[in-house]
């Protein structure tokens, strides 16, 4: 045996995970005075900023709003280049907040969490590592991540291939290079897009894989100067309020006047506005309508069509690959992509494509990828954009055990459900951050909603703490009223008949229920501050 294995580290707090969520998360506790420290498999800071190192990354959330709030100089200092940035930029940011509030040295990088079990006598967790190191903590938070869990195994035959495979999800540091090469691309989600947008000058030639097709709207990234932040920087309090009382946790929200009061004129109008805007806001700040009215979200989708026509030259074999149609789903019933001349790289000489709906993939073989109709695609380099087993992937990655031994990982394989998606019933003093049921990717620009998250649970923890209590656990009733919530909510809208990763249908015998919170940032933050304004009705603390 080796010491670390002998060793037991005792915690007040443990937070697995050191992305945007864990790192304000050990912050905050760290803050409290508390002995915590966070783990991580990486090997620096950053979450899914240090693993989707892939050619092109970049958030959809604008600059000015995908920050922390907490310390308003750290806003300030750093000066975004662009509107966009791209994923080295954002990973250099979340390590100069780390380095800033110095939380690298109470941060444990190489670490795999593989099991936290609940010790009912001592009300306390004993957590694992991989390398059989032992933490014994009051707290856990696990700040694991929506979208941190690839798939990384999709295909019959992967390990056969004799050039490189690589996953947008765990893109290596030292990656080869693609100049020149062979390269096929499987995946056409907000990932692929960025990548195939991003090799296809570069690469030799490249075939992509493609499958469901995605409304997409052109990125206006201008880069920052001097003058464009101080703009933001005087903004700092207006926009700090405002992100958290919107849809979508963006500094954006729904049109005023509906769809219905609205002449077309007046829809052509909005439409095409937030179109030139160049972000996400014609699918976040335009009508809500579009979430629960199939016609209107017919008209907005056909608007959308047309923009994706013109740009493929009316094309009809590639019109009819890459935009979608009514039969298909309609626009912002999946995640919408924002892309940079996305749809003309498939008007280059280098680039093919085969229609998955067609010749889906069979197997890989060792020259490549062999499809339904024998055809074998010779290639250099295989990635795999593929997506995430999202929301209870990475919690369910980890041996959680609550009180009378329950399996987190069982439990989720039959219902995935949670209390906001701050805690399960079952399991006293885990929190999570970034799961299932609560607003998360997409339906709301993370960094709102996780920093909501973190106070929420730190308060939580405050709280019990002042009141002298060991535990808190949210109960059965309180847990079973959230999800009735969120499925009625859901229920309403056009997004749960849409299939993909939103509602699990990516992932093979998932239970399938909208993992993302559709109330609204806005309501959700409403309900739950509700709860700690009366002192945590309905979580039980003993
Ligand atoms: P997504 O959005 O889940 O996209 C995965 C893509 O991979 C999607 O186009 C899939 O097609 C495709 N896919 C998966 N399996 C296959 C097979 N067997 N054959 C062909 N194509 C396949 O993941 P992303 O990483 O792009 O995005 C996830 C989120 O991360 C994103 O929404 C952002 O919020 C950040 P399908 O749609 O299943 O037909």
């Amino acid at each position: 045996m080796n010491a670390a294995v002998d060793k037991v580290t005792v915690l007040d707090a443990m937070v697995i995970g050191a992305g945007v969520a864990g790192l304000y998360q050990l912050y905050n506790l760290r803050k409290m005075g508390l002995k915590v420290r966070a783990y991580d498999t990486a090997t620096g800071v950053g979450g899914t900023w240090y693993w989707n190192r892939y050619p092109g990354a970049r958030f959809d959330s604008q600059a000015e709003i995908y920050q922390y709030w907490f310390d308003e100089e750290m806003y300030k200092s750093w000066k975004p280049s662009e509107r966009f940035p791209a994923q080295p930029e954002t990973e250099e940011w979340l390590n100069y907040v780390a380095d800033r509030h110095d939380l690298k040295k109470d941060i444990q990088f190489s670490t795999r969490i593989s099991s936290a079990h609940y010790d009912e006598t001592s009300q306390r967790w004993n957590v694992t590592t991989d390398s059989g190191e032992r933490i014994n903590t009051q707290f856990l938070i696990a700040c694991c991540g929506m979208l941190s869990a690839p798939i990384e195994n999709r295909f019959e035959g992967q390990s056969s291939f004799k050039g490189e495979i690589y996953l947008t999800g765990k893109w290596p540091k030292d990656a080869t290079s693609l100049k020149g090469k062979k390269v096929a691309v499987i995946g056409t989600g907000a990932t692929g897009i960025q990548v195939i947008q991003t090799i296809a000058p570069e690469v030799g030639n490249l075939t992509v894989f493609c499958r469901t097709p995605q409304y997409v709207i052109p990125m206006k990234n201008p880069k920052y100067s001097e003058e464009d932040w101080a703009y933001w920087c005087e903004k700092y309090n207006e926009t700090k309020n405002k992100v958290l009382n919107t849809f979508a946790g963006f500094d954006y929200d729904f049109n005023e006047k509906s769809w219905a009061e609205s002449t077309p004129e007046e829809r052509e109008k909005v439409l095409e506005t937030q179109w030139e805007g160049g972000s996400l806001s014609l699918w976040l700040a335009s009508y809500p309508e579009i979430f629960f009215d199939e016609k209107i979200g017919e008209e907005v989708s056909e608007f959308v069509r047309k923009k994706m026509r013109a740009r493929l030259g009316n094309d009809p074999e590639l019109c009819n690959l890459l935009i979608p149609t009514a039969d298909d789903y309609t626009f912002g019933t999946h995640r919408v992509p924002l892309e940079t001349n996305y749809l003309e790289v498939y008007l280059r000489d280098n680039v093919r494509t085969v229609d998955c709906r067609d010749t889906p993939i069979q197997k890989f073989v060792p020259e490549g990828i062999q499809t339904s109709d024998g055809t074998i695609h010779d290639f250099d380099v295989i990635i795999l954009a593929t997506g995430f087993d999202a929301g209870s992937g990475a919690l369910s990655r980890i041996d959680f055990q609550g009180r009378d031994n329950r399996s987190l990982k069982d439990q989720w394989q039959n219902e995935i459900t949670t209390a906001m998606g701050l805690q399960v019933h079952g399991y006293p003093n885990l929190f999570t951050t970034g799961a299932p049921l609560a607003p998360s990717a997409a339906l709301c620009n993370m960094t709102t909603c996780l920093q909501y998250q973190v106070n929420w649970i730190t308060d939580c923890i405050d709280f019990a703490l002042k009141n002298g209590k060991a535990t808190v656990e949210v109960s059965q009733e309180t847990q079973d009223a959230w999800v009735k919530h969120h499925d009625e909510v859901a229920a309403k809208t056009l997004v749960v008949k849409t299939d993909s990763w939103y509602m699990g249908s990516n992932v093979e015998g998932k239970p399938r229920r909208l993992l993302s919170y559709i109330g609204g940032v806005n309501t959700y933050h409403q309900k739950c501050d509700e709860i700690a304004e009366n002192g945590y009705p309905g979580f039980d603390m003993t």
